[in-house]
């Protein structure tokens, strides 16, 4: 039976209040991979505002799982701050714990009516440095993705294990050699975006969907699930780029996704499995946090397609 989760943890000889805290996000994603694979059966959608079968009213699922989180930190005295996606202020635990925990409870939550892999992206920072760190000081990162299979993946920094829930609702190792090929032709971008895209992005694109017959000299092939762990979760395992970058409807906003528990913790992943991040003009990691709900320009994974579009954002000034 391959190893698990708080085994290969004990053997990597991490600092036993970390694993306390990756084991409390580690159940908290089992516990809501159990509520998703029942909703359907509970008459629950994606969205609030509905009523169920038995007419009651609905929590939206994103709900649910900000409270499941928020119970299993809550009772660890090792966190003492959550940041979530789903609550406007950080929550300030009791106690006084070394770590902080910033997350998006369930990523892509929209999907969930059409059962496509939607996610728990989290991120853990070590408390001394407050909330606003730059995704540099991540001590650990990683994300549930609740498809086919359940899968926790994570990273202490080096290296990147991927790890499975069996039927006991244990995850087990599945591998921890995750490797980002350098090269790869293949795409992930909502083009219904184009008219909004900026010279590079519409340059970096246009060279891809060119294929041989252009400069880059190779046929790509595009996929966009519309769930950035599903997306990530492809381009970890066999290579890709993601791209959200900014663009004419988002600029304002400073992007689409959010800096401390969407695109930190990705690029921590990524660049652990030998990728890159960027927002096409800076490293992701090195961003300076403004504010918690931050957002930011997002376009990470195989390092020789985010150097192209690192090339567009310099030849564009
Ligand atoms: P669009 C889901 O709502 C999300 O936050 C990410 O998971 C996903 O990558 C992105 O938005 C999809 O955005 O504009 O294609 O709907």
């Amino acid at each position: 039976m391959s190893l698990s989760l708080a085994d290969w943890l004990a053997a990597q000889s991490v600092d036993p209040a970390l694993i306390s805290g990756l084991a409390s996000m580690a159940a908290s994603c089992a516990e809501i991979a159990v509520v998703l694979r029942n909703a359907p059966l509970a008459g629950q959608t994606g969205l609030a505002g509905h009523t169920n079968v038995q007419g009651e009213a609905q929590k939206a699922l994103d709900v649910i799982s900000n409270d499941i989180v928020l119970n299993h930190l809550r009772a660890n005295p090792q966190i003492s701050i959550l940041i979530s996606e789903e609550m406007h202020e950080a929550v300030h635990f009791e106690n006084q714990g070394r770590f902080i925990v910033a997350t998006d409870p369930l990523d892509g939550s929209s999907n969930l009516d059409v059962n496509v892999t939607v996610g728990t992206i989290f991120s853990i920072l070590d408390a001394k440095g407050g909330i606003l760190q730059p995704g540099s000081a991540q001590l650990a990162a990683g994300y549930a993705a609740y498809g086919p299979a359940t899968s926790l993946v994570l990273t202490l920094g080096k290296g990147v294990g991927v790890f499975t829930l069996d039927e006991a609702g244990t995850f087990r190792l599945t591998t921890d050699t995750v490797s980002v090929p350098e090269a790869s032709s293949e795409f992930a971008i909502n083009t219904a975006r184009e008219r909004f895209w900026d010279e590079a992005t519409r340059g970096y694109v246009a060279e891809n969907i060119a294929g041989e017959t252009g400069a880059a000299g190779k046929r790509y092939n595009m996929r966009w699930v519309g769930s950035m762990v599903a997306d990530i979760h492809r381009i970890l395992m066999r290579g890709g780029i993601f791209l959200y970058p900014l663009d004419s409807e988002t600029l304002a906003k400073g992007g689409r996704l959010r800096l401390l528990y969407e695109a930190n913790p990705m690029a921590m992943l990524i660049e652990a499995a030998g990728g890159r991040s960027t927002t096409g003009r800076q490293r992701i990691l090195d961003l300076m946090p403004s504010a918690i709900h931050q957002r930011v320009p997002v376009i990470l994974g195989s390092a020789d397609e985010v150097k192209r579009v690192e090339d567009w954002y310099s030849r564009a000034g």
